[in-house]
């Protein structure tokens, strides 16, 4: 064996770094069975130190769960029906063109869990970064256990039990996504069309706004600042106000941004962490490339 495994900052209080690991690794079960009490016990581990292919990065997907199709088919790799590719280029005509408090930027992406707009909330993901910019684009991380754990008692008390509405749409359909002010200057093809089969193919679905870790019993905050349209049962001045507490409370909360070099991939949990993008140059192209990790929590309906 010549990986190690270390946390990934003193400063944090999720996130492993796995060094050296080589897909024949793959092979002891008891190493699949180490790497997934790391991602349970951590919710995000970076792989550094060799080289990563489409073949490794599923194999080790796939010590983890099973990896699925992503229900979004603008977004699905070409050639490899198990992996996404998000490309971000400025001068390609599928790119979104936005400001980010004034700045023209690309790539940006706000606050989010995968796929919570849909009734089953993926596990996780494997991202690669196969093209990468000289600043921004980065990937960013926050833990909601660690979110939960923060909150006040009183506010604990009050999410207890509670469920928030989502929906696939623009960003602007989105008000808690961001802390920055973000105008779209232009929305490519390919996300124009996402949008509008929206309303068809993706109709509101229910999340608990709080979920238990079924192997350690922690409870995670389960709010996806992106796609959440309001709290179930609330009036429209009380979800509003409560949707805006926590997300304050998100964006204050301890961050990792990954600052993506050549041959790394990062798996979380996407039952527990939120992720976003920092948008990259105007003039810079940007390539990811992820698994996604299938088995549902169960918690997920579609609203009545
Ligand atoms: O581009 C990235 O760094 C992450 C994109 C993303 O949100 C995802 O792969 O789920
Ligand atoms: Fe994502």
């Amino acid at each position: 064996m010549t990986f190690t495994f270390e946390k990934l900052s003193n400063d944090l209080p999720f996130g492993c770094l796995v060094t050296g690991l080589k897909p024949h690794d793959l092979e002891l079960e008891e190493t699949r069975q180490r790497l997934r009490e790391r991602w349970e016990i951590d919710g995000l581990v970076i792989f550094r130190g060799s080289r990563v292919t489409p073949d490794y990065q599923v194999a080790l997907s796939e010590c983890f769960a099973e990896t699925i199709i992503h229900p979004v088919r603008e977004i699905r790799h070409p050639e490899h029906e198990k992996l996404i590719r998000l490309v971000s280029d400025p001068q390609g005509e599928d790119e979104d063109l936005i400001e980010v408090d004034g700045v023209p930027g690309c790539g940006w992406l706000p606050w989010h869990k995968d796929i919570i707009f849909t009734e089953k909330l993926n596990h996780g993901g494997i991202l690669h970064a196969t093209k990468f910019t000289s600043t921004g684009g980065e990937t960013g991380y926050v833990d909601q256990i660690d979110a939960y754990d923060r909150l006040p008692d009183e506010l604990k008390q009050r999410v207890d039990g509670l469920e928030v509405v989502y929906k696939f749409g623009p960003v602007e359909t989105s008000p808690w996504c961001a802390r920055e002010a973000v105008r779209y200057v232009k929305t490519g093809p390919a996300n124009r069309s996402m949008y509008e089969r929206a309303e068809r193919d993706w109709p509101p679905v229910v999340h608990p706004l709080v979920f238990t870790q079924p192997a350690t019993g922690r409870k995670a905050l389960n709010l996806s600042p992106r796609f959440a349209q309001y709290i179930l049962g609330l009036d429209k001045a009380e979800s509003d106000a409560l949707l805006t507490r926590l997300s304050n409370h998100l964006w204050d909360s301890p961050a990792y941004y990954h600052k993506w070099q050549p041959d790394e991939m990062v798996l979380w949990d996407n039952w527990r962490m939120l992720h976003r993008v920092t948008p990259g140059p105007f003039d810079e192209v940007r390539i990811v490339e992820r698994t996604t990790l299938g088995g549902d929590y169960g918690l997920g309906r579609t609203l009545a």
